[in-house]
């Protein structure tokens, strides 16, 4: 048996979001990973992002690659759409996904070795054309479904369980979403659920491509000392840059921070982010400044996380390609026929 169904009763008097859901209602399956898997606290603040919001499940799908991480889609949003695909090809199938039916909130949910390992090429062409989705990487540094062998983000100088020394250097998902043109982009840590659920809330509102780093702890084969994706590294060397807050239409803010250190950004969709600056020098909207800031903490063995860059008018890959409005899926043949008389002045034009 490779999942476990939930007793469907609850308490009657458990809260309920705009729709009348309750958080049971966006969960699934019994989570099998092992337990006190960074992965699992994931999927518990995408469970509550997706009811603070008050997503209807069946607007939702779920999309992974293989690997404990991509197997997490399982354990939430159990009424949702959702495609296990291969080792490496999430983005590949999402992006098709999307193309078809832009009415879906897609959520990409994968490892570091599926995404920085095999899907390496597959991640970063989804990052450059923008498809509208929040991309979440649990990343551990490690294969954790194979029995802990280095991923391509562990970094040089970190030591395996049995205290081999990683000799390669580490690919940094951040930094190459930002180059390659994500417009959402933001770091994360698996046992901070205050900074987590804000980020994917704002992910999912943002109209672009969307990418979240998440540092999950492996406890079975990463989290010893000498590994920079342990729960002790993590806590010991995170810098969070900002605190975030989202305004979901035109609602009243509410929330007082300090003056002078709140940065308030308006979304497309009339939602907006309220930035509670931790660090003074660090603006959000400045690709460059980000990558500078990045590799500057880097190079110190700190984590920076927060919300490192957002573009808040960022258009989608439909916008660059021009389509129509309606989801292609609900064209019927003759909208989707330009007809006998454009067909021949087409192939004409190619004589
Ligand atoms: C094409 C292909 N190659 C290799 C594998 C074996 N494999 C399964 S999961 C995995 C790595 C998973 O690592 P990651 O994406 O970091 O997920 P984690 O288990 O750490 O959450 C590998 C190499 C596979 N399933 N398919
Ligand atoms: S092996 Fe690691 S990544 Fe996989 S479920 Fe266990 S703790 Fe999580
Ligand atoms: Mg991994």
């Amino acid at each position: 048996m490779t999942y476990l169904t939930k007793p469907k009763f609850h308490h009657p008097s458990l809260p309920t979001n705009k729709l009348g859901y309750t958080r049971r209602d966006y969960e699934a399956s019994t989570s099998t990973l092992c337990a006190g898997c960074g992965h699992d606290s994931i999927s518990a603040a995408i469970i509550e992002a997706c009811f603070e919001l008050s997503i209807e499940p069946h607007r939702v799908a779920k999309i992974s690659g293989i690997g404990c991480s991509s197997k997490t889609p399982d354990y939430f949003l159990g009424q949702s759409h959702g495609f296990n695909s291969v080792h490496g090809r999430m983005p590949s199938v999402l992006t098709g996904a999307n193309l078809a039916n832009r009415d879906l909130i897609y959520l990409g949910v994968s490892g570091d070795g599926d995404s920085a390992s095999i899907g390496f090429g597959q991640f970063g062409h989804a990052m450059r054309r923008g498809v509208n989705m929040t991309y979440i990487v649990e990343n551990n540094g490690v294969y954790g479904l194979t029995k802990g062998q280095f991923s391509a983000t562990a970094d040089r100088g970190s030591k395996s369980k049995k205290g081999v020394l990683n000799s390669d250097s580490s690919i940094d998902l951040v930094a190459i979403a930002l180059q390659l043109g994500a417009t959402f982009v933001a770091r994360s840590f698996s046992g901070d659920k205050s900074q987590l659920v804000p980020l994917i809330k704002a992910a999912i509102q943002h109209q672009g491509a969307s990418f979240i780093d998440v540092i999950s702890p492996c406890i079975a084969f990463n989290n010893h000392a000498g590994s920079t994706k342990s729960f002790d590294y993590v806590r010991e060397h995170n810098e969070a840059v900002n605190a975030l807050d989202i305004m979901i239409g035109r609602a009243a803010i509410t929330v007082d921070y300090e003056p002078g250190k709140v940065v308030t950004v308006q979304q497309h969709d009339g939602s907006s982010l309220r930035l509670r600056k931790l660090n003074n020098d660090y603006d959000p909207t400045d690709r460059l400044a980000a990558q500078n800031f990045l590799q500057r903490h880097a190079a110190k063995g700190e984590v920076v996380t927060g919300l490192l860059y957002i573009e808040p008018d960022a258009d989608d890959l439909h916008a660059s390609l021009e389509t129509v409005k309606t989801p292609l899926n609900q064209l019927n043949t003759k909208e989707l026929c330009p007809g006998q008389t454009q067909l021949d002045k087409l192939n004409a034009s190619l004589r």
